[in-house]
């Protein structure tokens, strides 16, 4: 890590193999970027980690992870307003928390300059959707430009930093998943870097920073003339690629991650269209657009999810009754994934089969099983899943979150049977419970989650008196995302902090009852859920344990470590499969015998499992079982 600090630091010009994950830390520290803030979420993670190998002291800009994106976007802003270079950074559906303060800043002077950096996942790789946060874009007037690899994620963080100083607007750097995981050698600039002045430069006369019914006409009528301005500069930006193959008959507009795999596919093809990628998706360089439209006869909008160029270039060429064809999105599917190398194969031979040969399916291509997500060995959230599925009635109603802790919906758990988005199943358990005496309502939820934004629903089921059950998965950590602080883990980004204890924070709302256990203590844990459950007001259940892959992974930094397991007295085993089919621990496997057995390179040791053997046959690796073992 040290060495990738080290790197990032560099004074002098230099290329190297990164992620464009990495490549936008350099960026920030070349563009001389003072402010850094997000909330953890992929694809974006990685990008705090390359933040984090630099040194806290030697780092040229301060860097945390807020409390939720629409907080991590208000900080980045008031830094911004104050005249520091300022970004944000977050997952797709980030945008949609953010969204109540981000759709107003292009209607604001931003003196220092802003960069919203977004991580899109197409394919919703690990995200509830896939969508296409281009329209954001549009809807509030904000610049757009979309890189391809991780050297334009460089090159095109410079390009959003200086066009939202000159501008004075916010600019969305959008990244999908392929761009930020991508590796390539990236040519880097030099660094002189120059004492900051930190002289706080807020001035209301800077202005405008206050929009209110009429003069919310007059900025955005402002941030509309700023925005064709913007166009000027995406028509004469060196960032704009022309592909040309000499080909009259056939063109292709596209950008970001399509471009590349359109190359790809093209490599040995026997007529190659021409090609122009776009460096700004909004707003869409208008001259650029219409020349490469009059010099083909037709032209493929090859583009990922929504068909937002297509549109808008239709429109175009028809305003100016332009003699081309313009073939977009043809079929459902277009609409759908990531535009890897075989779906750019699949989207062009329907448009053009001479030019690519069809790929059979998509699927059939894929030669990996699909391998579902599970809970790690250890996870406490298994043994609460556990417990709790033997306090419920098959008809009571539960109700996921966001976190870890949404795998308990897949067998043998089954536990959570709705998913939103983070913080909405308290509020959504609350209206299953309305006109519903018969079916119990229990919410999961982790902790990470509780501070983000699940306080508005739990202070309305309080305040509006709903009688159902919030079991809160504490783990410390937000582990999903890779194990960043929260608020209740006693550290943030920087420093040690004091911890928000949750169950504090419940008694002060004035939640009347709360328990608090161990989610190893399975008997107890089903114990108190059936005494909660049964009470007819707001409870909650505080689940506990801590993550135990952060927690193994920090033993393992101790030379001494030696990894634990359980072991099965096969003598005891009478072939139940209670470990495997109603606990479901991956490390145990089973032979076609029906003899269950332990991968040791995956048991942890914890122990968890032990009380869910009917006949006691499991037990720690060199203690005895009932039967006696190793
Ligand atoms: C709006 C939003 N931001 C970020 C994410 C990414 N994300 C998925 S799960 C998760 C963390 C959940 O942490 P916690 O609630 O503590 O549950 P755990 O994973 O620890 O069980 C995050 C941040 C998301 N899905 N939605």
């Amino acid at each position: 890590m040290k060495k990738m600090g080290d790197m990032l630091l560099r004074r002098d010009a230099f290329s190297e193999i990164v992620m464009g994950n990495t490549a936008i830390v350099r960026a920030m520290v070349e563009a001389g970027t003072r402010v850094v803030s997000s909330y953890p979420g992929s694809p974006t993670p990685e990008i705090a980690l390359a933040i984090q190998s630099i040194p806290k002291n030697d780092r040229p800009f301060y860097f945390e992870f807020s409390t939720n994106e629409k907080v991590a976007i208000e900080l980045a802003y008031g830094a911004a307003v104050n005249g520091h270079l300022s970004t944000v950074f977050f997952k797709s559906v980030g945008l949609n928390v953010a969204a109540d303060t981000f759709v107003q800043l292009s209607l604001m002077n931003i003196i220092g300059g802003l960069v919203v950096v977004l991580g899109d996942d197409p394919g919703a790789n690990s995200s509830q959707n896939e969508q296409d946060n281009r329209h954001y874009a549009h809807m509030s007037y904000t610049p757009m430009l979309e890189p391809a690899d991780p050297a334009e994620v460089y090159h095109f963080y410079r390009e959003a930093a200086r066009l939202s100083q000159t501008q004075g607007m916010p600019v969305i750097l959008r990244l999908t998943t392929h761009v930020c995981h991508a590796k390539e050698r990236v040519t880097f600039g030099a660094w002189n870097p120059v004492e900051p002045d930190d002289t706080p430069q807020f001035d209301p006369s800077n202005g405008p920073y206050i929009p209110l019914t009429t003069q919310a006409i007059e900025m955005k009528r402002t941030s509309m003339a700023r925005l064709e301005q913007v166009r000027q500069r995406a028509e004469e930006t060196a960032l704009n690629r022309v592909v040309d193959n000499g080909n009259t008959a056939r063109g292709v507009i596209t950008m970001g991650l399509p471009f590349l795999s359109l190359m790809d596919e093209l490599d040995g093809a026997a007529a190659k269209p021409d090609i122009l990628k776009l460096a700004y998706v909004h707003p869409l360089p208008r001259k650029t657009i219409v020349r490469f439209l009059s010099s083909h006869r037709e032209v493929k909008v090859l583009e990922e999810l929504d068909d937002l160029l297509e549109n808008q270039i239709k429109a175009m060429a028809f305003d100016l009754q332009l003699p081309v064809k313009i073939i977009g999105k043809t079929r459902p599917e277009d609409w759908i994934g990531e535009y890897t190398p075989d779906k750019v194969r699949h989207v062009l031979s329907a448009t053009w089969p001479d030019m690519v040969q069809a790929a059979a399916t998509l699927e059939a291509e894929d030669p990996a099983p699909h391998r579902p997500p599970q809970m790690c060995p250890g996870c406490g959230h298994r043994s609460a899943f556990h417990a709790i599925k033997q306090a419920l009635a098959p008809t009571d109603i539960t109700v996921a979150d966001i976190g870890c802790h949404t795998l308990g919906f897949l067998p043998p758990y089954e536990m959570g049977q709705l998913l939103m988005c983070m913080g909405a199943s308290t509020a959504m358990a609350s209206g299953l419970r309305l006109f519903n005496t018969s079916r119990k309502v229990v919410a999961f939820m982790g902790d990470s989650t509780f501070f983000h934004a699940a306080l508005p629903g739990i202070i309305n089921a309080i305040f509006n008196r709903h009688p159902i059950t919030l079991i809160l998965m504490e783990n410390g950590t937000t582990a999903m995302t890779g194990h960043q602080d929260h608020a209740a883990s006693g550290r943030n980004f920087n420093e040690v902090t004091d911890k928000i204890p949750v169950r504090q924070v419940l008694e002060g709302l004035g939640v009347k009852h709360i328990a608090e256990v161990d989610t190893y203590q399975q008997a107890k844990l089903a114990e108190l859920v059936t005494e909660m459950i049964a009470i007819d007001e707001f409870s909650v259940v505080i689940a506990r344990h801590p993550c135990m892959l952060k927690f193994t992974r920090e033993q393992r930094k101790n030379p001494t470590y030696q990894q634990k397991h359980v072991t099965i007295d096969q003598r005891v085993c009478e072939r139940i499969h209670t470990c495997i089919e109603t606990f479901g621990c991956p490390t145990f496997t089973r032979d076609t015998e029906g003899n269950v057995t332990i991968n040791t390179d995956l048991c942890i040791g914890d122990g968890s499992c032990i009380q869910t053997c009917p006949t006691k046959a499991i037990a720690p690796a060199g203690k005895k079982g009932k039967g006696g073992d190793a």
